[in-house]
């Protein structure tokens, strides 16, 4: 029997799709005996339950009044180092090339070569750092400073090439999702409470509401859907866009149609009362929304765009448009709307494929392979 890892795993812990992932990681390899150590500026948000082999470090950032900016990168480094080297840890798995993979990098200089690092890329510190030259020498380093590189989807990996040219293997391994928490719920009291009429369909869109997202065309799309078929939009999080996404909503009259929730936990349930999912990014490594959504049964529609065309299988699992082509968004959601034997045959191949392509047992083990592989060699 192979022994048990001691891995530090260092992520953004605030909401977002890496930090999930990350955290969800953590949790996972805890339940297979593995010993964890989540070395972050704050506890991970999803982690929230007690495990005893899971230990939180947090690293601490003091202002000292010398220093313009405080020095986090500096702080985690130090941080990464002492834990590594107290708790005897074999590897480093760090999620983001910069700064995390840099600091990993100063780390490992300082407790010795016997500790690995593993750098999963999530997309915004390629498909946007890797755009500024000042910045791409340093990710350049940061992936080649990496024992082993990871992309959550074959798009990434190929734009990394692309951008940064490192002369580095990158393997993709997609992201997964909790199918204990992500499965279809029964919401109907929900429906009620938000007032939404058993004859009306929902359409959801859940993003942190940055530019990248075109929240306006979720809006757009829906002006014209709802035209066509009796529906409620569900805006759920928050982020620099909500001021113009509101007076848009408000511009355009849809005011009672559709729902502001702001950020929330227990999505679950709101995909649960959900008919489609709309994800129309302009850049998106993965998507792990639609991840969740299909895991409860709701078809989506998301721009070609990135991995999106990863995630959905076009006509099986939901449609593909381009980016910003509002008409055809809105014609697929209506024919989806209003057909409920294709929603039916959707809805089922978006469970099968999020069982399937993307079950967390299958992505914990390519993890855990990729582990064992770089302590054996
Ligand atoms: O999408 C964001 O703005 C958040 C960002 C993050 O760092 O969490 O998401 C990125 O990583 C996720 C997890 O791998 C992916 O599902 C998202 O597609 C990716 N975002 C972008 O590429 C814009």
């Amino acid at each position: 029997m192979k022994r048990k890892l001691k891995i530090g795993i260092t992520c953004y812990p605030s909401v977002g799709g890496s930090g999930v992932v990350a955290t969800e990681l953590g949790k996972q390899l805890a339940e297979r005996g593995h010993e964890i150590h989540f070395i972050t500026s704050s506890l991970p948000f999803r982690l929230n339950k007690v495990y005893c082999n899971i230990t939180f470090h947090e690293v601490e950032v003091n202002q000292y009044s010398v220093f313009k900016y405080p020095p986090y990168d500096l702080a985690l480094a130090s941080k990464m180092a002492e834990v590594a080297k107290r708790e005897k840890l074999d590897l480093l798995h760090v999620h983001y090339a910069i700064p995390h993979a840099i600091c990993a990098f100063l780390a490992k200089q300082m407790v010795g070569d016997d500790l690995k690092i593993v750098t999963t890329l999530h997309g915004t510190d390629i498909t946007v750092l890797g755009y500024d030259q000042s910045l791409s020498e340093l990710i350049r380093f940061g992936i080649e400073s990496s024992d082993v590189v990871t992309a959550v989807s074959d798009s990434l990996v190929k734009q990394t090439y692309e951008l940064i040219q490192p002369k580095k293997e990158i393997e993709t391994v997609y992201n997964f999702i909790d199918d204990r928490v992500y499965n279809k719920k029964d919401a109907s009291h929900l429906k009620k409470q938000y007032g939404i009429h058993e004859d009306e369909k929902v359409v959801i869109h859940v993003s942190n509401f940055r530019k990248v997202k075109r929240v306006q065309d979720v809006v757009y799309s829906f002006q014209l859907i709802q035209k066509e078929v009796k529906a409620k939009l569900l805006l759920v999080g928050d982020g620099p866009e909500m001021t113009y996404i509101s007076n848009l909503v408000g511009e355009l009259g849809l005011t009672d149609k559709v729902l502001f929730l702001g950020k929330q936990e227990n999505l679950e349930e709101l995909y649960s009362l959900s008919d489609v999912m709309l994800l129309l990014s302009e850049k998106e490594s993965f998507g792990l929304v639609l991840l969740e959504a299909m895991a409860c049964g709701v078809p989506c529609i998301g721009t070609n765009t990135g991995g999106i065309p990863e995630v959905i299988y076009e006509g099986e699992t939901g449609y593909l448009c381009e980016v910003g082509d509002i008409k055809s968004i809105a014609n697929r959601a209506v024919e989806l709307l209003s057909n409920d034997l294709l929603h039916q045959n959707m809805s089922e191949n978006a469970i099968f494929t999020a069982k399937d392509a993307f079950h967390s047992e299958k992505i914990v083990t390519q993890y855990e392979s990729i582990y064992y592989d770089l302590i054996t060699k």
